[in-house]
């Protein structure tokens, strides 16, 4: 995946080269370029902002340089245009995901109270949002959304999903993880992990993550569509017992 980034803060993009998004980099599987919106604008102070039409607080994007912009980005090359905004949709696993299918996009990074609508309505395809906050710019935002989508392009993380995550994209918080020492500060690792008794630590796992999404993302519980053992973990019902085998079907029948 192709990423291009138009900012008035391109230095602000080097730590993506640190880390995961570095390796997977080098390894060709994804780049990231920036393009600083200065140097296309035609203003003889090289000003990229000017004041809101109809007054009121801070400073607006001006449309020439971010129209510039984006022909010089997207000049033969075809990508999703996102605008990093919090105006936008609100950014999640799925829609990480399916980003990670796009063969390229362009992000922009707005600054100041805005961006002129007409910029927006000429080059952006959808508006993202990292979360219900205000930030000074969009590049942290977008940073975020490039680690979020990263992980899901083939290769990047060795292409193992996280336990973490698939629990997230079944609407379920993940359960705590231990590892040695067994005990810490007097604090033993739950025993059900200890046993090694396969079927008691898949249990517990699944009772962990029901009762934690319960009580820290009831939004999230209220959704589940909870399978019988699930409600047995929950202490919400009895356990029935498994009906044997039937060996006379003629009569069950009637
Ligand atoms: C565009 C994204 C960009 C418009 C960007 C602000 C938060 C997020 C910016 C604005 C951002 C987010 C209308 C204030 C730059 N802040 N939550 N700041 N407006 O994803």
């Amino acid at each position: 995946m192709r990423i291009k980034v138009l900012t008035l803060f391109p230095e602000m993009f080097a730590p993506l080269s640190a880390s995961i998004l570095g390796r997977a980099e080098k390894a060709g599987l994804l780049s990231v370029e920036t393009l600083d919106i200065r140097a296309f604008t035609n203003d003889k102070h090289r000003r990229c902002d000017d004041y809101p039409f109809g007054g009121g607080p801070g400073m607006v994007m001006t449309a020439q340089p971010l129209h510039d912009a984006f022909l010089s980005a997207t000049r033969g090359f075809a990508a999703r245009r996102v605008l990093l905004s919090p105006k936008g949709r609100t950014l999640t696993q799925r829609r990480a995901m399916e980003l990670a299918k796009e063969e390229g996009l362009i992000l922009l990074c707005g600054h100041y109270e805005g961006v002129d609508q007409r910029a927006i309505d000429l080059w952006v395809d959808e508006e993202i949002s990292i979360g219900d906050y205000v930030l000074t710019g969009g590049e942290l935002a977008a940073m975020v959304l490039i680690d979020a989508l990263a992980r899901h392009v083939p290769g990047v993380l060795g292409d193992e999903t996280s336990a973490a995550e698939e629990s997230f994209m079944e609407g379920l918080l993940e359960y705590p993880q231990y590892t040695r020492p067994a005990e810490f500060l007097g604090l033993r690792a739950p025993e059900e992990l200890l046993s090694g008794a396969h079927k008691k630590i898949e249990a517990w796992r699944r009772e962990k993550m029901l009762t934690e999404t319960r009580e820290r993302r009831p939004d999230l519980f209220e959704k589940l569509e909870l399978s019988a053992d699930d409600r047995v973990l929950l202490g919400l019902e009895e356990r029935k017992p498994r009906r044997r085998r039937s060996q006379n079907r003629e009569r069950d029948e009637k």
